[in-house]
């Protein structure tokens, strides 16, 4: 690991934690309804896949803000979105859940638990029918590797070598139902390894994440086919706002939050001597700031127009979405 990719990890994952934060204060004020979940602690798996997986298509569920912003969307589009403004990246009609910019490739926020799975292997296969290389990142959690939707995927994404990337954020919990009451066994590459390479990493560590998904994209352009990831993570907060997230023991959020990815990066960096210690305190201030004029953006922005609300409903021309 350089020094300048470090960095950049760094910034990404600390300005998703502090936008998460930010957006949580600005929920309980009542500036954000609806569904709100945070991705808080999952930080390495949002930035490292995102730095890793720089071109190509990418469809996600709900737990996607820090998805997003690693993908190049400005925090102040995103805040705009949570807040329902005109100013959002889905012109405040999506919400926290369906933050979508086709010009960064990145189809996201499916709400329904394994429902973009397919669409993603159908887009992986009109990539492989238009002789494009880049191919398809597909992120979903442990949850999901219990619905139909996600065997069919992986069953035809083998069939048909299509360039596919499942990466599956284990954070061993679907709301409040733990992976081991649902599932034979918690290590869930187990469910992809007859398929294709399936592989588990640590979660909480962005170099790992970005090298698993590096080595993962090198395979897909090759035209081998698909790939499984399974990153063993942990969300502190609970599965939304509406969650407190009790059925966990605080043994276990101990032992994970003993493992920070922001924290560990950091420690790491500096005793390799990697970073400078100044870089850090230089660019949390930086973040401070750059979250506070995210708020302000949204804050200020305008509600959408009442003529807004049959629009982008159906798609009309078909220009500028997946092609
Ligand atoms: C098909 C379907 N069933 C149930 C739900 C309700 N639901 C929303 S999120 C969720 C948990 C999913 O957990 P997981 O896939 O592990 O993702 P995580 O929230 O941990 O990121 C459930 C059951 C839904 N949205 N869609």
């Amino acid at each position: 690991m350089n020094s300048a990719r470090v960095k950049t990890f760094y910034y990404l994952m600390k300005l998703g934690r502090e936008f998460e934060l930010a957006a949580k204060q600005e929920y309980m004020k009542g500036n954000i309804a609806g569904f709100l979940h945070l991705d808080i602690g999952q930080e390495a798996c949002s930035v490292g896949s995102m730095q890793a997986f720089d071109k190509g298509d990418v469809f996600t569920h709900y737990r996607e803000h820090v998805l997003a912003i690693a993908r190049g969307m400005d925090p102040k589009v995103v805040m705009a979105e949570l807040f329902g403004k005109a100013t959002g990246v889905s012109k405040g009609k999506g919400g926290s859940m369906h933050l979508f910019d086709p010009t960064l490739s990145f189809y996201g926020g499916d709400a329904i638990v394994a429902g973009h799975l397919p669409i993603a292997t159908g887009c992986a296969y009109a990539r492989k029918v238009q002789g494009e290389k880049a191919g398809v990142f597909a992120i979903f959690g442990d949850g999901a590797t219990n619905a139909g939707a996600f065997f069919e995927s992986i069953n035809i994404a083998a069939a048909w070598k299509l360039p596919l990337i499942f990466f599956c954020e284990n954070n061993y919990y679907a709301i409040g139902t733990r992976i081991g009451w649902v599932s034979p066994f918690e290590e869930l590459f187990n469910k992809a390894k007859n398929y294709m390479p399936a592989k588990r990493i640590d979660g909480m560590d962005v170099c790992e994440v970005y090298k698993a998904v590096t080595e993962a994209k090198e395979y897909l352009e090759n035209g081998l086919g698909p790939y499984f990831i399974e990153a063993e993570t942990y969300r502190y907060e609970g599965h939304s706002m509406s969650d407190n997230g009790k059925y966990r023991s605080e043994e276990e959020m101990e032992i994970f939050k003993s493992r920070d990815p922001i924290e560990k990066l950091k420690r790491e960096a500096i005793a390799l001597g990697i970073v400078e210690e100044s870089y850090f305190d230089e660019t949390d201030k930086k973040i401070e700031q750059e979250i506070n004029e995210a708020i302000e953006f949204a804050a200020n922005s305008p509600e959408p127009e009442l003529n807004e609300l049959y629009e982008d409903v159906y798609c009309k021309e078909c220009t500028n979405v997946v092609s």
